[in-house]
Formats: structure tokens, C-alpha cells, sequence
């Protein structure tokens, strides 16, 4: 199998659907996750095509994890007294859903059900506060 164009991040990197950008970078996009585990759940992904971690160069996935540590900073500072976790999936075996390869920065307390995934749509003003506070974190971070 070999990347598709036509999947779902891709459609967002081209604009073709709509999503909370938290920050674009040149190499890099950061975007809340549609059904989020936690409040704050963020996505990092690579503007390479690269379905996952096998198939992404070197180059752009060391910009990628760079970007990933920056958002887990913002991440913990835009939610306090939670721990983060940094999760990403290779192949539909491992729970892997949508195949443009992605890094998800999840927000998670103590007594959390930490089964993969939200599985309620979460609504359109939370997740625009939730990006709102996750970039606000990220130029503290600057
Ligand atoms: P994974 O199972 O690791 O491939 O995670 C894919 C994630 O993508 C999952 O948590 C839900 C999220 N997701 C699926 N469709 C969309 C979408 O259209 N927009 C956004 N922002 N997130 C999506």
C-alpha cells in the first residue's frame, strides 16, 4: 500500500477541511484531535507524505519529534497538573485509524480510562478554547 492523498490530515495540510490549527510551521502542523481523550488532545503532524514512523525521513521526523516536545511543554503549561502523554500508531493493528503518520499529545490526570481514543465528538468552543490555550502556552514557551 502506498500513501494516500486523499486521506483525512492530508486534506487539512492542502486546507481542504477545516481544522483548530494550534500552530504551522514550515515542516510541521499542530491541530486538536476531532475526539479527544482529554481536553487539550493535540495532534503534530509532518507536511511530508509519510503514512508512519517506517516511511518518514530522517530530517522530517526530527523536525517532527522537535515540534512534539515543544507542544508537550505548551501541553503542560495550558493544563496544569496533568501528566502528558505522547502516542503515536503504526499500522491499523496497533489502532492506527488515519494513515498520514501523527504524534498525539494528550493531556491525562490520575484515574483516567486510558484506552486509546475519545469516542464523543467534542464541541466546536471547546475545542477553540482548547487550541486558544495551547497556543497562548506555546509563545510563553518563546
Ligand atoms: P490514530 O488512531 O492514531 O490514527 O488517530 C487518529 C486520530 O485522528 C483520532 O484520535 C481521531 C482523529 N481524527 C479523525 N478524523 C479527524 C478529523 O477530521 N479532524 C481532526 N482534527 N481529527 C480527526
Amino acid at each position: 500500500m502506498s500513501y494516500d492523498p486523499a486521506n483525512i490530515f492530508a486534506r487539512i495540510l492542502r486546507g481542504e477541511l477545516p481544522a483548530h490549527v494550534v500552530e504551522d510551521t514550515e515542516h510541521t502542523l499542530t491541530f486538536m484531535d476531532i475526539m479527544p481523550k482529554a481536553n487539550g488532545h493535540a495532534l503534530v503532524i509532518p507536511k511530508e507524505d509519510a503514512r508512519n514512523i517506517y516511511e518518514v525521513s530522517d530530517d522530517a521526523l526530527h523536525k517532527l519529534i522537535t515540534q512534539v516536545k515543544r507542544v508537550a511543554k505548551a501541553s503542560q503549561r495550558a493544563f496544569p497538573g496533568n501528566g502528558i502523554r505522547v502516542i503515536q500508531l503504526n499500522g491499523s493493528e496497533a489502532g492506527q485509524s488515519v494513515f498520514h503518520l501523527h504524534f498525539h499529545v494528550i493531556p491525562s490526570a490520575d484515574g483516567m480510562n486510558f484506552g486509546f481514543h475519545g469516542d464523543v465528538a467534542a464541541d466546536e468552543a471547546s475545542l477553540a478554547e482548547h487550541a486558544e490555550r495551547l497556543k497562548q502556552a506555546l509563545i510563553e514557551l518563546d
